[in-house]
């Protein structure tokens, strides 16, 4: 029996401030913008709210740069902004989460400050600084061959002291020392207790899994032979003394507060992944699992992309639903972040738009572990127009994929060929389609502020706002607030229960039961079809079958209609 923990059956979702609600007029979503949708979102079915970072922060990462982890970013409020959005979210029985950025800070935090200035400042070992190699020419090179998730060499040099800092992400996020005992230390005191003593009830812990590196920092084997620089993984992530570095957080600090925390580890084995989440490893209690979400992608550079089946997703799905089976930890359920497309453009089609919405609410709301919705979903918010130029994306991980392209294509004569191909993947993968603002209402700026947005809202707030599907019965919003409630009631099947896809080869439709227990009745049967067409329909088991949701007005006994999705409990 799984033991049934409040962060189990809870319903999370994910605010991403800038581009959230802005109360000022400013452009920028702020706290007070937040606070003001309590209600709203607590109407939805809400049970916890995860704040992307807003500490105090350059913003060159939109906020996984912190400068300060006991300051909240200016321009999102005060402290007691903070402390007021803590006391209203559990006003109303909801709790409260925050984005824990531990592998690295921002250039600009005083400790980084002080790393920086000498190389006997007693906090130089606080990160990790590599002397130059030299070639053969007497070029200075960086100490290895490791990529940034962000383009280009891991490595920052600074001249100050002739010495290389390693930063996995953005030149400006210095990855911290995990090895030494007086920074680990002070990350618990500053990023971690800081916050659980003003009553924030837990994480998202950022980048979970890259804390250890291999000391020796060997360069890594050639996965692409056409880069020059090559995914740190095997050295950097689930590295020699991660589990170590996790036990001594839960220990220290996470286990004297009922917090609850889900790890952000990227991909790995499910072997490793459990000695992450085992409740009786003392770690961590959940993490993401990202099999679904980048299917089709390579997972050692988000821009190679090479279109996907539904046997695939199938089976990305089967391997994060039976993550858990026979072991004591727990697990996840999300289709969108701040990372990722949205899904509806990724999954589903423009011409279906709410149908195929409502196809992944019921997806999402029938799979087995904590389910995570993100701003937007809701409403069936789409990606960014595919004719908006490079200029209207922000992210530091697209801008930086665009500038390396330039430099090496930019003089090609087929150079708009290509550019217009990468601009392709961009408008379907980029992060920036899950960072536009959100659409409130049809006044201008889609309701998100009165003055000038800080990146452009997609024009199609007249018809997909939150107001409009407020009022609208049909709505992709009701129809979320619906399979919410519905995955409370039938939390035996469908928060903890096994699953078995019944139709492994079909390339349009995917069946599947959610089984409790005992694998008796009742059984959770769900049918989604993921393709444009019409599409035949048997039931592929016996037994008293009992609608329960689905996203059609006339149900048909024979047929599906493009992006048909039904839920049934059988008995
Ligand atoms: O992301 C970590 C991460 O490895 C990826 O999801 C990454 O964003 C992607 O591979 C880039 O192509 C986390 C945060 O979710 C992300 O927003 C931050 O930028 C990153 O850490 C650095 O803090
Ligand atoms: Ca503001």
């Amino acid at each position: 029996t799984i033991t049934r923990n409040w962060w189990k059956t809870s319903t999370v979702y994910q605010i991403w401030p800038a581009s959230y609600k802005d109360s000022n007029g400013d452009g920028i979503g702020d706290i007070k913008g937040i606070i003001s949708t309590l209600d709203y979102l607590r109407d939805l079915g809400v049970d916890v709210i995860w704040c992307s970072p807003m500490y105090d922060s350059p913003q060159d990462d939109m906020g996984y740069d912190v400068r300060d982890y006991e300051k909240v970013y200016p321009k999102y409020g005060t402290n007691d902004d903070m402390q007021l959005l803590i006391d209203e979210c559990h006003s109303r029985g909801m709790k409260l989460i925050l984005d824990l950025v531990i592998n690295h800070t921002s250039s600009e935090h005083v400790w980084f400050k002080e790393s920086r200035s000498s190389k006997t400042n007693p906090k130089r070992d606080w990160y990790i600084w590599k002397p130059p190699k030299y070639d053969e020419e007497g070029n200075r090179r960086p100490p290895n061959n490791w990529a940034s998730y962000f383009s280009g060499s891991a490595w920052e040099y600074d001249e100050r002291t002739d010495e290389y800092y390693l930063r996995l992400f953005a030149s400006s996020q210095p990855d911290l020392n995990w090895e030494n005992e007086e920074t680990r230390n002070a990350i618990y005191e500053s990023a971690v207790k800081f916050w659980l003593d003003k009553g924030v009830d837990g994480f998202r812990i950022d980048t979970a899994g890259l804390y250890s590196k291999v000391q020796t920092f060997p360069d890594t084997p050639i996965i692409f032979p056409e880069e020059e620089f090559q995914s740190s993984k095997l050295y950097s992530q689930n590295g020699p003394r991660i589990h170590e570095f996790h036990k001594e957080m839960y220990s220290k600090v996470t286990s004297k507060y009922d917090a609850m925390t889900v790890g952000e580890v990227g991909h790995c084995s499910r072997e490793d992944a459990l000695k992450y989440v085992s409740a009786k490893e003392h770690e961590m209690n959940m993490m993401f699992l990202f099999n679904k979400v980048w299917v089709g992608c390579d997972r050692n550079d988000r821009w190679k992309f090479d279109g996907w089946k539904l046997t695939d997703f199938k089976k990305a799905v089967e391997i994060d639903c039976d993550f858990i089976a026979g072991t004591d930890a727990w697990s996840t359920v999300f289709i969108e972040n701040h990372d990722l497309p949205r899904c509806v453009t990724r999954f589903g089609d423009k011409k279906h738009r709410s149908q195929a919405a409502k196809l992944l609410s019921i997806l999402g709301t029938t799979l087995t572990g904590t389910l995570f919705i993100y701003q937007g979903q809701e409403i069936a918010m789409e990606n960014l127009p595919r004719d908006w130029s490079i200029d209207e994306y922000k992210d530091i991980n697209t801008i930086n994929r665009y500038k390396e392209f330039k430099d090496k294509y930019g003089n090609d004569p087929d150079f708009k060929e290509k550019e217009e191909k990468l601009m392709d993947i961009i408008n379907l993968l980029a992060r920036d389609n899950s960072r536009s603002p959100v659409q409130w209402d049809a006044s201008p700026n889609a309701g998100f502020t009165t003055g000038i947005p800080w990146t452009r809202v997609n024009e199609n707030y007249t018809t997909i706002n939150v107001e409009s599907q407020i009022r609208d019965p049909n709505s992709v919003l009701n129809f979320y607030k619906k399979s919410i409630q519905i995955r409370k009631s039938y939390q035996d099947l469908l928060i903890f229960g096994d699953m078995k896809i019944l139709d492994y080869e079909n390339q349009k439709t995917f069946t599947y039961l959610k089984l409790n227990e005992n694998a008796l009745s009742p059984k959770a049967y769900i049918v989604l079809n993921f393709s444009n067409e019409e599409v035949n329909f048997e039931k592929l088991i016996n037994g008293d079958f009992e609608l329960v949701l689905s996203n059609v007005d006339v149900i048909n006994e024979q047929k599906l209609s493009p992006f048909e999705a039904r839920l049934y409990i059988v008995d």
